[in-house]
């Protein structure tokens, strides 16, 4: 039976953590589907659009991978998209506990879908979005931790707030 997951975030930004994980997922899954929760009431950076963009932009080359937007529990979306599972990212232990009482409401919810954890590369794993756009708004660095499209977008965002 082919495997079909879905990869849901936040994603505000991609940073390249993500765009890590989603290419261990594309060697894994028959197709995995990134998932962007549609959260106007967050206050997000980026625009759901433009965080689909991103994404799509960065993984344009993973010939089995597509992008989403999705309202609600990641579980009725992975149930509308006919996957059978949920991938999600483990960076370090403190990650773990919020991580696995979601994966524990999600099969109460939906015990056919399985969670399904992956570890980034060793130098990605202290990365997340809230970080880049911290230091991003100080002045400094974040070439490398996100792709170029994102540190392109990033740069244009910042200059105009
Ligand atoms: N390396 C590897 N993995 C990473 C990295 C990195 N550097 N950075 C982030 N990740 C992983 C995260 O651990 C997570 O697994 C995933 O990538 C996405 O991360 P974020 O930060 O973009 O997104 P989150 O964790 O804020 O997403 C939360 C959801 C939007 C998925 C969640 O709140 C949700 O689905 N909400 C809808 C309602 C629902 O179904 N809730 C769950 C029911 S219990």
């Amino acid at each position: 039976m082919p495997v079909k997951a879905i990869y849901p975030g936040t994603f505000d930004p991609p940073t390249n953590g993500h765009v890590d994980l989603i290419q261990r997922g594309s060697k894994l899954f028959d197709h995995l589907v990134v998932a962007v929760l549609n959260n106007p009431g967050k206050d997000p950076l980026f625009t759901v659009s433009e965080r689909v963009e991103m994404l799509e932009e960065a993984t344009r080359t993973l010939g089995n991978v597509s992008v989403a937007r999705f309202n609600g529990l990641m579980v009725d979306f992975a149930r509308q998209q006919e996957a059978n599972a949920v991938l999600r990212g483990i960076r370090a232990i403190s990650d773990y506990e919020y991580e696995f009482q979601m994966a524990l409401m999600n099969r109460r919810l939906a015990p056919d879908i399985e969670t399904v954890f992956l570890q980034p590369a060793g130098r990605y794993s202290f990365v997340s979005s809230r970080m880049v756009k911290e230091v991003f708004s100080f002045g400094g660095d974040v070439t490398g931790l996100v792709p170029p499209n994102v540190l392109k977008r990033l740069r244009n965002r910042m200059t105009k707030t």
